[in-house]
């Protein structure tokens, strides 16, 4: 007899069963639940699974027509089972949404304008006014080698400022200390690592053109309490040329300072002191008319004529050329200027202060 193995016909039982398991499957609303009724149709002594065992005990001809209407069913039956599979899982899925909803159409909190920090608006202030009579801004790395940090700046061998009590050396990779790398002390090096790509520009020159920098930058020496933070930071100006002169370190300072602070009347002063860096060298007080401070004397900065060896190190040949330095903390001059006590309120990040500078 001829029959089309690619046809096979269900039986009306193996149609329920089939029926019959789908509805079981649609009333699992747990994975759980879901498996547990798998089983009753294809686990181990499942119903489809018992039926493929029995047909060993078919007669031989029956068998392959039987077989193959068992498999169909056994295949509707997976199918059912995954589609509920699916279904469960994606109404999970869609529960878990639906929870987790946000509604991005609700208007944010808003963010707040933020403020220049105050320390920045004055070292923009005295960039501004440097600027104005023909001085660039120079930076450099925060840190530094032991030569450009010290060496090159004159500072003995055994200069206290190179211990460290008073400088933030870098740990190597063995844990100890650095003797070579440090976080800068001052911005000095700044000035130094200037002079050096200044003088290798016009090496070939008949003369070298005027140096005219200012370096503000954040330096670090080790102390901290009320008026001493481990980190702050310093202004350094550098005028080198051909006949700069101590008169001239006194007009450009003094001008500057007037400038600073608004004040025509503004009494500055200039008493003799020592830095290794420069020589002569001098500290610069000033005095102010009227406020709170009126006829104190305070001391605003360091200054002196660039020291031979300190020229010499940045490629300056110092019986051709002289030059100037200064160097200024913004941090004092901004406490200064907008009468704050506490230095440590600039470092703290207290925005009842910081948004007081609008
Ligand atoms: C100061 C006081 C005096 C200074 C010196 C130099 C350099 F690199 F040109 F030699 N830069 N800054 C200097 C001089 C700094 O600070 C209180």
């Amino acid at each position: 007899m001829f029959r089309p193995h690619s046809v096979t016909i269900m039986s009306a039982s193996l149609e329920q069963l089939v029926t019959l398991a789908a509805a079981d499957f649609a009333a699992a609303t747990e994975p759980a639940q879901l498996e547990d009724a798998k089983a009753r149709y294809l686990g181990k002594d499942g119903s489809l699974t018992t039926q493929l065992k029995a047909l060993g005990k078919l007669p031989p001809d029956e068998r392959k027509t039987a077989g193959a209407a068992i498999n169909l069913a056994k295949q509707a039956v997976e199918s059912a089972l995954t589609a509920r599979r699916d279904a469960l899982q994606s109404a999970k899925l869609n529960a878990q949404l639906a929870a987790e909803a946000l509604d991005i159409t609700l208007p944010g909190r808003g963010t707040e304008r933020g403020t220049i920090h105050p320390v920045m608006r004055t070292l923009d202030r005295i960039e501004q006014l440097f600027r104005s009579i023909g001085f660039s801004v120079a930076d450099g790395p925060e840190i530094e080698t032991d030569w450009h940090n010290f060496t090159a700046l004159n500072t003995p061998e055994k200069h206290p400022a190179r211990s460290m009590h008073d400088t933030f050396y870098l740990l190597g990779n063995d844990g100890k200390p650095h003797e070579d790398v440090l976080l800068r002390t001052h911005t000095s090096p700044v000035q130094i690592r200037a002079m050096l790509a200044h003088t290798e520009k016009y090496k070939d020159a008949a003369a070298i053109p005027e140096l005219r920098i200012i370096c503000p930058g954040r330096v670090y020496r080790v102390d901290s309490d009320a008026t001493h933070s481990p980190m702050f930071h310093q202004v350094e100006g550098l005028w080198v040329g051909k006949n700069v002169s101590f008169a001239d370190l006194k007009g450009v300072v003094a001008d500057f300072l007037r400038s600073f602070f608004e004040s025509d009347d503004l009494k500055v002063r200039f008493r003799p002191s020592f830095f290794p860096f420069t020589e002569p060298s001098a500290e610069i007080d000033v005095a102010f008319m009227s406020g709170a401070l009126e006829g104190r004397w305070l001391e605003i900065a360091g200054c002196g004529m660039v020291h031979p060896n300190v020229l010499r190190c940045g490629g300056f040949d110092p019986e051709k050329y002289t030059g100037f330095a200064f160097g200024m903390g913004p941090d004092r001059l901004t406490m200064l200027r907008y009468g704050i006590n506490d230095l440590r309120l600039f470092f703290d990040g207290d925005l009842r202060f910081l948004a007081q500078f609008h």
